[in-house]
Formats: structure tokens, sequence, C-alpha cells
């Protein structure tokens, strides 16, 4: 056994959004593991914060199930591995002919990057554009799709809350104490919590960990969000609580909508939410009498009935009171590169003139929201004889067999395709359907990065450098788009020559060159990814050459936001402060500041008319109608209301893979109530089967008071067909995707209802 190398390395956690900066040990017998992980101090956002899902980071790296070479499907089902000549030969012939037949529309794009990888996605999209690709979907087109149609509406610029800042903090279907979601959640609930001049209010059915922690907890019904959050918006107009002032100045439509909100019936919908009137009427109040208020929502509301809906009046509980554009409200973050044109293809330079994806779905017409078809259609929009229909699939770093709702039908769908190739660095559920699987280095063995940069107003972007080589076989994303990109025909040696020469004379000759070649030659921008890492990247230091397109990014970023980069240090003329951005990032171990802006320019990012934020979407309101004739009625066959994939402290979507870390008590439970398990005659610990209109599972129940009567709850990211070193496939949890129906969605962004999932559950006989 080799010493452990002793020296802290600084790189990030990848299993949420925040991606909080840590520190490493690594070790082990080939020096290949992690063997010890502490928060990092120097990180500007999570300031040495950490929770314990980070120590899990050595499963993911080491997974038994790691992928270590192309892999080819064959007749049976098996796979055999390939060498990567012959693999990325067959795979880009195979997408021109798909091209060639039914045109580069028939091309299904799924994922680009998981909750710590955004920088392989970016050289995808040189690869897509090359076969004409058209259609995309990933994750956020079943959760965020609905709040990011509603913010485009009402704000026109996505925005985050200042928890951190805020006297009152509403929560709406969020449980930050267990999933994060802002910067060192659980110091900044604490600090909320111990604070009797401010005030925590969580909406959610269930006493989750936050709720717990909350001055006021509305337990709603499950699926009840609407009427609650449509009853506190009717106390605001009904009681005068709007700040009349500031809606005036400040926003438009409210004369549209007001007679409707005065007319919500309070009383009745506090009865259908279950939550007695007078304390959202005490709710609201305290809403409106705050100096500054933060309002999030999340899975509980968007992955539920109503969610469009939801997301447009909890924005307006906020807005009719006046809390955004200061310290402690909601403001727009500036992003370095934004997630909603990164999912539209608008990653490379120039990308202002890439061609707009269509806005419908072609088979199944469904609303394309940030350039993304929702994800519960894709299996509909593949198993049809539409002759629009999708033939082959690009997924990469997502697994949607396990993650989409209807796994079954989803497996169903990749079959049917006539070509599917996964990018990943495990053998995943998804890759076990897919033609070809071709195995990516991890996220500890390149260059890394999320754009998941929420933070004002001084905003941080982390380039993480690599703690390893390569595991042997495999190839980071960018080597393999850009061999794909070479296999086709579409770059060469003579379209690297001229930029590897100005080069050798220095960046500043190189961006020069650059955007001379932007502005001759059009491919230098449907390929800006493949021809910066072919280039720049050779130059960069080891293992970091998939950050050449972080150049791209960076110069973009310093030209369309100049004072916020400039007061962040990076001001100047552009070219030279885009090279400085770099550099900077480039050599921030920690992490860089990119970004410092002003409250007022919360304003100017509104990017509506006259920066005026606006109250009224015609849409909805129909919907907001359809309330008054109550919940619907349900089939009585399944009694019990799943909500199906919650956060725990043992989950992490499907990152880590080998559930080995969890050693101790149960795993992968059905929370009951102590009532209705006592009903079922079942004791903790007791099997129970799970039934769904599409599936059955088979969990141990674990008794929970949190859990209301008639709820119940399976945790999100489980059931993992693991390979372990024996080969042996171990599952451990349960699949909560066997359980859901895609037809289940809402009727604007089509995002799924898995938390409203109606379920009978009986005890198992032993
Ligand atoms: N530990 C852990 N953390 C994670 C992840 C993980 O896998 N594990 N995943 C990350 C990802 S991808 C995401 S998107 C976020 C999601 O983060 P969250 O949305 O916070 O996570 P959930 O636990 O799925 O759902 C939140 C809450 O919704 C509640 N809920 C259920 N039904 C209803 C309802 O009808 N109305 C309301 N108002 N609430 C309801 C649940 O009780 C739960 O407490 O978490 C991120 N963080
Ligand atoms: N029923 C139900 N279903 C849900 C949810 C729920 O609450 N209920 N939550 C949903 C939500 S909010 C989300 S965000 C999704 C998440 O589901 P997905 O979008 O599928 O994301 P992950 O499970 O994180 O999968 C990421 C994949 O990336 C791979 N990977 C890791 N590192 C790399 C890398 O460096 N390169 C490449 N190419 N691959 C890599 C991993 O092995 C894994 O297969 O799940 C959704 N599914
Ligand atoms: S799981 Fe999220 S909050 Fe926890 S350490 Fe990792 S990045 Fe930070
Ligand atoms: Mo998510």
């Amino acid at each position: 056994m080799t010493t452990p190398n002793l020296e802290w390395k600084k790189t990030a956690c990848i299993l949420c959004s925040l991606n909080c900066g840590i520190e490493v040990q690594t070790g082990g017998e080939d020096g290949r593991r992690i063997i010890k992980i502490r928060g990092d101090d120097d990180h500007p956002v999570s300031r040495g914060y950490l929770c314990e899902k980070s120590q899990r980071m050595d499963y993911y790296q080491n997974g038994a199930d790691r992928l270590s070479s192309p892999m080819r499907r064959r007749a049976d089902g098996s796979y055999e591995a390939i060498d990567w000549d012959t693999a990325i030969r067959e795979i880009a012939q195979k997408f021109k002919d798909i091209q060639t037949r039914h045109g580069g529309e028939s091309i299904l794009y799924y994922g680009g990057g998981g909750q710590g990888n955004h920088l392989g996605g970016g050289y995808a999209d040189s690869f897509l554009k090359a076969v004409g690709n058209q259609y995309r979907s990933n994750a956020l087109a079943q959760e965020k799709t609905g709040e990011f149609w509603v913010q485009g509406k009402m704000l026109g610029t996505g925005v985050h809350g200042d928890f951190e800042h805020c006297e009152v903090a509403l929560f709406i279907g969020k449980n930050p104490w267990q999933s994060h979601g802002f910067a060192r959640s659980r110091v900044v609930l604490r600090d909320i919590q111990k604070d009797p001049k401010r005030t925590m209010i969580v909406i959610d059915p269930r006493r989750s960990e936050t709720a717990a922690m909350a001055d006021y907890h509305l337990a709603i019904k499950p699926g009840t969000d609407a009427w609650c959050l449509a009853a506190l918006v009717g106390i605001i107009v009904q009681e005068g609580l709007v700040d009349k002032a500031w809606v005036t100045q400040h926003t438009t439509g409210l004369d549209a909508i007001a007679p409707k909100l005065q007319l919500i019936p309070v009383a009745q919908y506090a009865e259908v939410c279950g939550v007695d009137e007078a304390l959202l009427r005490e709710v609201a109040r305290r809403i409106a009498q705050a100096s500054s208020v933060s309002v999030m929502e999340d899975l509980g509301l968007q992955m539920n009935l109503h969610s469009t809906l939801g997301s447009y009046l909890q924005r307006l509980i906020w807005l009719l009171t006046g809390h955004y554009g200061r310290q402690g409200t909601s403001n727009p973050p500036v992003p370095l590169l934004s997630l909603s044109k990164a999912s539209k293809g608008e990653t490379s330079v120039g990308s202002q003139q890439a061609k707009r994806v269509e806005r419908r779905s072609p088979v199944a017409n469904a609303k394309i929201i940030i350039g993304l078809i929702p994800c519960n259609v894709i299996p509909e929009e593949i198993l049809t004889d539409h002759p629009k229909r999708y033939r082959a699939m690009l997924i990469q770093s997502g697994n949607p067999v396990h993650s989409l709702a209807d796994s079954k039908r989803m497996r169903q769908a990749l079959r049917a395709l006539e070509l599917s190739v996964v990018v990943d660095v495990a053998m995943t559920e998804t890759a076990r359907e897919a033609d070809y699987v071709l195995p990516a280095s991890s996220q500890f063995e390149k260059a890394e990065a999320t754009f998941f940069n929420l933070e004002f107003p001084r905003n941080a972007f982390h380039l993480r450098q690599p703690l390893f080589d390569p595991l042997p076989g495999t190839l980071p994303e960018a080597e393999i788009y850009a061999r794909l990109v070479e296999a086709l025909g579409e770059l060469g040696e003579k379209d690297y020559a001229p930029l590897r020469r100005a080069l050798k004379l220095g960046r500043t000759a190189f961006g020069l060159a650059f955007f001379m070649a932007v502005l001759r030659k059009p491919k230098t921008m449907k390929y800006a990814a493949v021809l910066l890492y072919r280039t720049l990247g050779e130059r960069l230091p080891k293992h970091m050459a998939s950050a050449a397109a972080v150049w791209g990014i960076a110069q973009l970023y310093v030209q369309g936001n100049s004072r916020a980069a400039e007061r962040a240090g990076f001001g100047g003329f552009s070219l030279f402060a885009g090279e400085r951005l770099f550099n900077a990032i480039l050599a921030g171990r920690s992490g860089v500041v990119y970004a410092d802006i002003d409250y007022k320019d919360s304003w100017l990012a509104v990017g509506l008319p006259g920066h005026r934020i606006n109250l009224h979407i015609p849409e909805l309101l129909p919907e907001l109608d359809k309330l008054s004739s109550g919940v619907p009625a349900r089939d009585p066959a399944y009694p019990f209301i799943l909500a199906a994939g919650e956060r725990r402290s043992d989950t992490s979507n499907t990152a880590v893979r080998d559930a080995s870390w969890h050693k101790k008590g149960l795993f992968g439970t059905l929370r009951i109530n102590p009532e209705d398990a006592q009903a079922l005659g079942c004791l903790a610990g007791d099997m129970v089967r799970v039934s769904t209109k599409r599936g059955t599972l088979d969990a141990p129940v674990e008794l929970s008071e949190a859990m209301q009567r008639g709820h119940v709850s399976l945790p999100n990211g489980q059931g993992l067909d693991y390979r372990d070193a024996q080969g042996n496939v171990v599952r451990k949890g349960v699949p909560p995707n066997e359980l859901t129906d895609s037809a289940d969605r809402d009727f604007l962004a089509g995002t799924p209802w898995h938390k409203y999932v109606p379920a009978h559950v009986a005890r198992l006989q032993a």
C-alpha cells in the first residue's frame, strides 16, 4: 500500500448544484482513491461548508461499473468492447446516415451534464450541429421549464432569492435542509431559525427537516399548492396588503388580474388545502409587512398538479408586496453562461446568430421551453409510426431510463430507435439499452465546471483541475466530440493551422485571429468549442484541454456584461478583459468572482418593456378559474398519494451508483404515517407492496410522524442495478420511475406529477 498523498488538492463536490469547494487527499494502492475530504475555506461561495454527502466522492470515482472501453451492443443484448477508432467511425457514419435519410430533426439529444459537469455538453454541441440536430431535452425539462416560462413572462430574467439576508424566507415544496439549493443552506437555515426577528415559512404536506425548523409550517394536503397560494394572493389583494406605490412604479398588468384576485374564495380554498384560514391570513400579513422576503419553489410544487400555475401564483405573492431588487429579496444573478441559452445550444462564440429551434415538438406538438422538449413526451415522440418521429438519440451524462417518468416505456423507446449512443462514466440503466456506450473520463480526471452560478451581488465560477490521470480507455468529452466532428470531415488540420500559428504569437494574436475567423467563416461559430479545444486546448496545462471552451465563454461574458465584469476587476478592452478573466479562472483553484453587480442593475435586467415586471399571464387565468371546482376526484383503488422521489441524506440522483457507502439501517424505505401503517398491519421495517397504474415495487416501511395520513414517499435516485467488483448485479432501494406515468404532466410545460402518484399500499406477508 502506498502512503497517501498528504497534499490537499482542491476540487468540488459534484453531488448537488451547489458544488461546494472541497479539498481532498488522494492515495490507495494505485494512488487513485479519494481518501480524505474537507471543506475548502477559500471557496468564495461555500466558504468551507459541506454536507455529509460529499464524503461519498470516492464511490463515484472508483465505482466498479465504470466503463473503460467503448461498447457495442450485440443482437442478443450483450455488449462487446470495441476500440475507439471503430466506435468513432461507426457512430459518426450512422448519425450521418440517419441525417441523410430522415434529416437532423430526427436526432434527439438528451442531457449534457449533471449536478457537477457542464463543460462536456459544450463540446457535444459541435457534433450535434454537424449532424443537423434540432431537438434537445434534459432534466431541466422535467422540473424547471414551467418556472422558466413563468419567469420569462413576468421578469424576462432568471432570479434567485437571498436567504442569507432576507427577513422572511418562504419555501414551497422545497426542503433545503436535505436538498440544498442555495449556498451554505444549513448554516443559513439555522441563522434564520435562531433570529427572533426573522421568519421561516414552509409549504409542504410533510413535516420535512426544514418544516420542523420553520415558524410557520403550512401542512397542506398533497397536491393542493395552487389553492394555498391562490388563497394567500387573495388575502393580499382583498386585505389591501398590496404595496401600491411599488406596484404602480415597477409593474404592469395588475388591473387585468385584480378583479379575479378580488374574487378568490379564501375560506373555501383554505379548506381545500387543509390549512386554517386564520393561519393563512397571519402568513400573508407577515409577508406583506416584512422589509425583505425571499422565496424558493422546488419539486414539491414543480412535479405536481398545477405546477406552472403555482409558479405564477407564488411570484404574485412577493411581487404584489414589493419584494424584488433589494438585499434580502430576489435578484437576477449575472451568469457566466446562461443555462437556458446552453440548453438551446447557444453556447458558442457568435451564438447570437444561432438558429432558433422550433417551438413545438414534432410528434406530440408539445411546447418547447428554453429549447427543450418536455421529458415526459420523449417516449411518445419515438414509439409511433409518425414520419417525424425521432430515429436516433445521443445521451450524455444523463440516465433517463432511471430518472424520467415510466422507466418501462423509456426502455422500449430507446430500443425502438435506429441508433442510440450513451456517453457516460458508468454502465447505467440507460447505457444498457443503447447501441453504443462511450466511456468518459470522470469529473476528477479532466477540467470540469458547472454554470449553476446563482450568487448575487458577487457571482463566482469554479473551474476544477483534475485530481487523476484519465482512467485508461476513457476520454474526456471534448476529445470524443472532436474526433466525431473530424470523422465527419467537418474539421481538420487546415482549420486548425491558422489558429495554431496565431497562438504561437500569443493569446492576444490568437483572440484576434479567432474573432476574424468568426466573421469570415461561419463554421468557426458552429464548431467553436472543438476548434478551441484543438488549438488553445493543446497549449493549456496537463489535462486542462477541456477548459478551452471556457476561453470563449469568458470572452462572450465580458463583451455582454462589461459593467459587472469591470467591477469584479475584469474591465477595459474586452479582448484583454476576457483574457484576464480566463487566466484568473485557470489559476484560481477555489473559484473566481467574475461579476459584481449593483442592486439597481436588478431593474435593468428585467427583460420586459420599460424594465417593468409583468403581473398578467393570460394563459394561466383559466387555470386559476378551474380551482373553484376543487381537487380532481381520485380512483378509490389507489387510496394513497405517493411522493415518488424524495431527497434524503442517502440520495444523490444517480451519480453515486455504488451504494456500499451505506452500511447501517434500512435503505430505500417507504415513509408512512404510523397510523396508516397500523391500519395496514405493518411494523417498522415490514415489507409492503406499492402499486400504481404503471407498476409495482416492494419496499420496507419507515414509520414517520412527519407524513400526513394518506401520504407516503419513496426516495429519489435509488434502486440502481450496480455491478460490483465480482460482477454481481446489486440493487439497493427501489427505482421510483417504475411507478410513474409519462402522461401525468403539466398542461403547459409538460413537467411530471411525480409528487402526486395515486398508489395502493399493502403489507407483504412474510
Ligand atoms: N440529498 C440530495 N439532495 C439533492 C438531490 C438528491 O438527489 N439528494 N438532488 C438535487 C436536485 S436534482 C434537485 S432538483 C433538488 C430538489 O430539491 P427538493 O425539491 O427540495 O427535493 P424533494 O425532496 O424532491 O421535494 C421537496 C419537498 O416537496 C415536498 N412535497 C411533496 N408533495 C408536495 C406537495 O404536494 N406540495 C408541496 N408544497 N410540497 C410537497 C416533499 O415532502 C419534500 O419535502 O435537490 C437537489 N439536492
Ligand atoms: N420519480 C422521480 N424521478 C426523478 C426525480 C424525482 O424527484 N422523482 N428527480 C428528477 C430530477 S429533479 C433530476 S435533476 C433527475 C436527475 O437525473 P439525471 O438527469 O439522469 O441525472 P443523474 O442521475 O445525476 O445522472 C447523471 C449521469 O451522468 C453520469 N456522469 C457522471 N459524471 C460524468 C461525466 O463526467 N461525464 C459523463 N458523460 N457522464 C457522467 C452518471 O454516471 C449518471 O449516469 O432525476 C429526475 N427523476
Ligand atoms: S451534496 Fe451539495 S451541499 Fe452537500 S457538499 Fe455536495 S455540493 Fe455541497
Ligand atoms: Mo433536479
